[in-house]
């Protein structure tokens, strides 16, 4: 009699918790980073008098008017990275070496000076317009370092820089994206004086009330991108990748000698892994340039469409973001290996995960919340990122078996966790049945917004299992798909 209220006690305690989500673990998302890493792929396009002198940090003495592209042509740059599958573009719009490519009213270093479209040019507006165009989010990198500035070291740069943000947060509409460095400045030409001026990056640009004061009032969409944050955080290396465990969420620890942390510490080693359970949601971004450099140069080649392949498992895999800088030739246009190769990548990316072999699969899982089907198993199989598969509170590391109609042959295994309930589990992994029992065939850490697996050969089966080996808390898992990579 006891066990058998006890019993209906639990099915009570069990259908109530069904009435309700689980409790979000630990930091969530921002509705801006829900949208970015939607975004998944993006390009940085680095294009400045730089490109001219065939150098990779201008030192802010070029004249104006070795600025000349022949044929600039921003549709082109933005059809190939479409073709690439990269769905925005971040415009350098201002370097290190100072030169506006937008008719600034801060500095007389910019596009006006240029012979560009004779001196009417607005390159930001270019990109921007064919960018959206074509169906890419748009966003801007403006270098707080500025060897052209002479003024940079004194607080009135400050002044300047905030309104060269300004300016590019209120004319070209809505941005995803605004990318900073923590540049510590260093030598240059100053507006003739020729010298090195050093600034504590930790607290010249006053990011708190830059970032505060202007970005978040002029473009609450847009994703703060620095060492450390605010929005998406550096993953402490131009190679494109992540560690193989990498947390969305991070805890800045302040750098030494100081009490607080604050962006501009630069080489964070917290940041290629993040901090499990931190106190912040900041994912990495995976940066690195297609070609060698970040400005174009005649004796450099774009990476292989395999090892963009591969880098792409080792970061949007991981759960960041993979941003491919793009550096047009001094043409204006990206040169036709740079097309090949992203035509070739956007066509593997496309292929491969354009079918989900485990869409028309039954499922059956251990426990769902509450019996309550809003949070059915079903929901990891069913296309839909906003619906999930959650479990009773208690229910930290289930299983659930996944079988097909016929055999299927896979090599990717995708999951995603349900991302606006914080980043959950900590490991699982896939068993095949081979007709007499169960074989793992992979297993992973961190999950997140996405957890990708390439297995070293293809598997065919027709009854996968997902097993979450562990999690301090109960699952709520957004997609789960088994993909045959098309190369
Ligand atoms: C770095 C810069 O110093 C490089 O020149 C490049 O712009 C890269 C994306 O960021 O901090």
């Amino acid at each position: 009699m006891h066990k058998f209220i006890l019993g209906l006690s639990l099915l009570a305690a069990t259908a109530v918790q069904g009435q309700t989500p689980p409790k979000p673990f630990g930091a969530v998302p921002a509705p801006r980073q829900l949208e970015w890493h939607k975004t998944e792929v993006y390009g940085l396009i680095h294009f400045t008098p730089t490109t001219f002198e065939n150098k990779e940090w201008g030192y802010g003495d070029a004249d104006p008017k070795t600025f000349n592209p022949t044929a600039f042509d921003a549709e082109q740059i933005v059809l190939a990275a479409k073709a690439g599958g990269l769905k925005g573009i971040v415009l350098v719009s201002k370097h290190h070496d100072g030169f506006a490519l937008w008719p600034t009213k801060t500095t007389d270093y910019n596009i006006s000076k240029s012979p560009f479209r004779d001196g009417k040019g607005d390159m930001v507006r270019e990109v921007a317009d064919a960018a959206r165009k074509h169906g890419l989010k748009f966003g801007v990198y403006c270098s707080p370092w500025d060897r052209n500035n002479a003024l940079y070291g004194s607080p009135e740069y400050l002044q300047i820089y905030r309104a060269q943000l300004t300016e590019l947060y209120s004319n070209y509409g809505e941005l995803f994206m605004s990318w900073h460095d923590g540049a510590m400045g260093g030598d240059g030409y100053y507006g003739g004086a020729n010298e090195k001026r050093s600034i504590d990056n930790t607290v010249y640009y006053d990011w708190s009330n830059t970032w505060g004061g202007i970005t978040r009032k002029l473009q609450p969409s847009a994703n703060i991108f620095s060492d450390v944050g605010w929005d998406v955080r550096w993953a402490g290396n131009e190679d494109g990748s992540v560690d193989p465990t990498s947390w969305a969420t991070l805890t800045p620890v302040p750098p030494v000698g100081k009490n607080e942390a604050v962006p501009g510490q630069a080489n964070a080693t917290e940041n290629p892994g993040g901090t499990r359970g931190g106190k912040f949601w900041i994912p990495a971004e995976c940066d690195v340039p297609l070609r060698k450099g970040w400005f174009y140069h005649e004796n450099e080649k774009p990476k292989s469409p395999e090892k963009l392949f591969e880098l792409y498992l080792k970061s949007v895999g991981r759960g960041a973001a993979l941003d491919l800088g793009l550096a047009p030739d001094t043409r204006g246009q990206l040169h036709e290996d740079d097309v090949a190769a992203l035509k070739t990548f956007g066509e593997r990316l496309s292929k491969t995960f354009s079918e989900n072999l485990a869409a028309k699969a039954s499922i059956r899982a251990v426990n769902v919340r509450g019996y309550n089907s809003i949070y059915s198993a079903k929901n990891i199989l069913d296309g839909n990122p906003e619906t999930y598969w959650a479990t009773d509170d208690d229910f930290k590391t289930p299983d659930a078996v996944i079988e097909l109609t016929k055999p299927v042959t896979f090599d990717i295994i995708s999951i995603q966790e349900y991302i606006q309930l914080g980043q959950r589990i900590e490991e699982f992994a896939v068993d095949a049945w081979d007709g007499q029992e169960w074989k793992e065939i992979g297993k992973a850490t961190s999950v997140g917004a996405k957890r990708l697996i390439k297995l070293p050969e293809p598997v065919t089966a027709q009854k996968v299992r997902l097993r979450i080996t562990k999690s301090p808390v109960s699952i709520a898992l957004s997609s789960f798909g088994l993909y045959k990579d098309s190369q």
